[in-house]
């Protein structure tokens, strides 16, 4: 199976979605996207407490490996394109679209939308960095998990009880 990153589109940005230790993408509905749950990733699955969270326009990928890219929107029709792979597909509202490749170069690449999205259009540029299996995987460690932002966004919450009853 490749490995799979699941890319959401909005206006105007992206937001990137890597399996965890378990190697595989927890389920998701789009009723439960929110603020806390950009993805949507449903609370009862067991793959997607370690799913990883990367809260950027980009995303680094592993030399050599293929990857399948799963694309989503939370809006209007984008396209993730990178030039320099000769990729690019529309990301479609309501439904999943997927293409795959496989990086055999290390360095930085540029990701545009290639759909006209709104007047932030031009905002929507991201990048990949495509590295060597050492430093991703030392890149992979410092990632925060779904777990991880679920908990503390329960903290940040608590927090704003306990001062509520002040
Ligand atoms: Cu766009």
């Amino acid at each position: 199976m490749h490995f799979q990153i699941d890319v959401m589109a909005w206006q105007w940005g992206w937001q990137y979605r890597l399996p965890g230790e378990d190697g595989k993408l927890g389920t998701t509905q789009i009723t439960n996207i929110n603020d806390n749950n950009p993805f949507g990733i449903n609370l009862d699955d067991p793959y997607g407490k370690d799913d990883v969270m990367i809260q950027s326009d980009v995303i680094n990928l592993e030399n050599n490996q293929p990857v399948k890219i799963l694309l989503r929107s939370v809006d209007v029709l984008h396209n993730w394109y990178v030039p320099q792979f000769r990729a690019k597909m529309d990301a479609v509202p309501g439904i999943v679209t997927y293409y795959w490749f496989e990086p055999n170069k290390t360095g930085k690449y540029e990701v545009l939308c290639a759909e006209y999205c709104g007047v932030g259009h031009y905002g929507m540029r991201g990048g990949v960095i495509v590295q060597d299996n050492q430093d991703y995987e030392n890149w992979m460690q410092k990632q925060e998990t779904f777990s991880d932002l679920v908990a503390k966004q329960e903290a940040l919450e608590a927090e704003k009880t306990k001062l509520a009853k002040r």
